[in-house]
């Protein structure tokens, strides 16, 4: 990394030598696990490119654009609403951690057996390793599971910290309160950046998401093909790199990935032999870099193509009503569209159910594997449940539980392969 790199890491506070031995890391494990894969796209080159300089370039261009004026907003759920960051002139920043990096740091704030997706985004503040935390203005919190709800209060003595308070249920009565949070959100925003949310901004930012969600959804149908022309590895990475990039370069260069899909899947070319089993992860988001599960899957002879979970289709399956014309309404649409999110933390939330399944089916998957992070209450309970609903659909399931050390891996390996060559009978 360049001189200018040091001093701006420097300049953020982090700690220069444990930072070099993260990125030092982070190399291998990128080598190991995707540069080593056979048949890549010539599109992933830009993915390449973003993860070398994710804690370089893009961190430069955030300095850029706060030495220009503008703030930027780390969150940690897809609960907080991007349409209305980016109406207010501001950049947002997906902040969730997913390496191990930190985690004795964070256990002396929270308890071990907090979730690793917690301990991480903790870990890493206290550990001084992220300078994307270390470039927001603001960072917003909510309230879904209690692991995080309760992280927070703590987590306020490091960062300037807003929550919104996100419901439990979706009666008409949580609808409304949701309403509110988004209304006082706005407002955040709008004492934050200086900068009024007008319909203008709003409808322009609602049109630049949804246009993010539009090319996640279909590059999403053309992994669904049979043979499939991409890696589940790579198109994790890149619902991981929506999260941190420019949205508007994302979509570019997306979009360009995807027309060299569409070739692959017209000549049948796919990344895999076409009777490679088919699988479908479910469940908890796998954070940046968490490549763990999808690597062991992808080496035991079986191919991802589908992740349900909040980095993949539970971020991209809605879109926002593109329609409305006045700020009310486009806050209605923007509510609407968030009220539909099936996260486990909702009780109840029967339409999760029906949502995996379909997906499993439009998908052609062989079997769903359900991903549960070690501590993550909301998604183990109902995997119990999910897993026996697929089960009477004829879809066969494997509950994995882990967290982000390498311990465990021989022993997954052994259940994943196990699993795979049961769905090869
Ligand atoms: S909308 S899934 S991003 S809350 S893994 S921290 S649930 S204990 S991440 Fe999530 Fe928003 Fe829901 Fe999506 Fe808690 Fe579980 Fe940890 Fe989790």
């Amino acid at each position: 990394m360049s001189a200018e790199y040091r001093e701006m890491w420097e300049k953020l506070n982090l700690d220069l030598t444990a930072h070099d031995g993260l990125l030092t890391v982070l190399g291998k494990f990128y080598g190991d696990i995707y540069l080593s894969q056979d048949k890549r796209l010539k599109g992933m080159e830009y993915l390449d490119f973003v993860v070398s300089e994710v804690h370089g370039l893009r961190i430069k261009e955030l300095q850029d654009a706060k030495a220009r004026g503008q703030k930027v907003v780390g969150t940690f759920c897809i609960f907080v609403p991007e349409e209305l960051t980016l109406a207010a002139r501001a950049i947002q920043v997906g902040l969730c951690a997913g390496a191990e990096a930190g985690k004795e740091e964070a256990e002396k704030i929270v308890p071990r057996n907090t979730c690793a997706l917690i301990k991480s985004f903790i870990g890493f503040k206290l550990a001084r390793l992220c300078p994307f935390i270390e470039s927001c203005d603001l960072i917003v919190g909510e309230t879904t599971c209690d692991g995080k709800k309760k992280a927070y209060e703590v987590f306020k003595d490091y960062v300037n910290l807003y929550v919104m308070e996100v419901p439990q249920q979706k009666k008409k009565a949580d609808r409304e309160l949701f309403k509110a949070e988004v209304l006082a959100y706005k407002e955040k925003l709008e004492e934050l950046t200086g900068n009024k949310i007008t319909a203008e901004s709003l409808k322009e930012a609602i049109k630049l998401v949804n246009r993010k969600r539009k090319v996640l959804q279909r590059l999403n149908a053309l992994r669904a093909k049979v043979p499939t022309p991409i890696s589940g590895r790579d198109v994790l990475l890149i619902n991981q790199i929506s999260f941190y990039d420019d949205p508007q370069r994302f979509c570019e260069k997306i979009e360009d990935l995807c027309q060299e899909l569409e070739q692959k899947v017209k000549e049948k070319e796919g990344v895999v032999p076409e009777n490679t089993p088919r699988l479908l992860l479910a469940g908890c988001p796998m954070a940046v870099p968490n490549w763990k599960l999808p690597y062991l899957v992808e080496s035991s002879g079986a191919v991802v193509v589908g992740e349900e979970s909040c980095i993949g289709t539970r971020n991209t399956r809605d879109l926002v009503d593109e329609s409305k014309e006045t700020l009310e309404e486009m806050i209605d649409a923007l509510v609407d569209r968030y009220m539909r999110i099936d996260c486990a933390c909702f009780t109840p939330n029967e339409e999760r159910m029906e949502n995996v399944l379909n997906l499993a089916k439009e998908l052609k998957v062989d079997g769903v594997i359900q991903y549960s992070l070690l501590f993550c209450q909301p998604y183990q309970q109902e995997s119990l449940k999910l897993g026996k609903f697929l089960e009477k659909n004829n879809i066969p399931v494997l509950n994995i539980e882990t967290d982000y050390s390498m311990e465990d891996v021989e022993q997954l390996k052994t259940r994943v392969e196990a699993f795979v060559e049961m769905l090869e009978k």
